[in-house]
């Protein structure tokens, strides 16, 4: 059987969730760089796979699947069926999709989403607008470890993967995460996953690419 091919851009968020999922599993998985902004997204062949033209997007000997999250659980399911990441328990799997949808429809799109302008080069300012989504966006994600230490419970699962590349990002790009404690021992317990050295030195350069389009770093 021909591997899986993971279409992927190294600094991506998304992408580097899959990536660390990837590490996690230690799965067998063929990795192909696809430059974004050279159009490579764009292409007939890439269209043919995935007509969102998104990355990350997998092939898995000809099954083609974008969106990172679905991405994640699928690898789990296919690979690893019943693993602790994405246990095969309807309840514990319904908790951990409630943290995969708050993240796709709010979290990322609150934090990353609205400094968007920002990477297109639109704006060298992050707007006290920014700050604030941003600050509420955070406000609110901790609430899903008032009760917990990970994001979906007592183990880590794909949540936190979906989850971490964001953080990371803003943390190199300048967010004090000390005004909310609960992420920052999250942050610090993610040390724990397999690919967390690598995935903190993508977010250190996305960091400093964060820096260099700015006129000051991300201070909430
Ligand atoms: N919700 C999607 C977001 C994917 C996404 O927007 N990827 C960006 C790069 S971070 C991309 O592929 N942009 C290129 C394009 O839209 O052509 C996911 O989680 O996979």
């Amino acid at each position: 059987m021909m591997p899986i091919t993971l279409y992927y851009a190294p600094m991506s968020p998304p992408a580097r969730a899959v990536i660390l999922l990837i590490k996690e599993l230690e799965l067998n998985v063929e990795l192909k760089v696809v430059d974004v902004r050279a159009g490579e997204t764009r292409t007939e062949e890439f269209l043919r796979m995935n007509p969102e033209h998104t990355i990350p997007t997998v092939d898995d000997n000809g099954f083609y699947l974008g969106e990172s999250r679905a991405i994640l659980t699928y690898l789990v399911d296919r690979y690893h069926p019943g693993h602790e990441l994405y246990p095969n328990i309807p309840k514990e799997k319904a908790l951990i999709n409630r943290v995969l949808h708050h993240d796709l429809c709010e979290f990322y799109t609150n934090t990353l989403g609205v400094l968007a302008p920002i990477s297109r080069g639109l704006t060298t300012a992050v707007s006290e607008e920014m700050k604030t989504s941003i600050a509420n966006a955070l406000s609110n994600l901790e609430l899903f470890l008032v009760r917990n230490d990970w994001f979906a419970g007592e183990k880590v699962t794909v949540a936190d993967l979906s989850i971490l590349p964001t953080i990371a990002s803003m943390v190199h790009s300048g967010l004090d995460l000390s005004q909310f404690p609960r992420l920052g021992t999250w942050y610090d317990n993610c040390k724990v996953l397999k690919g967390y050295q690598d995935e903190q030195t993508i977010a250190r350069q996305f960091g400093d690419l964060f820096r260099s389009m700015v006129t000051e770093g991300l201070h909430l």
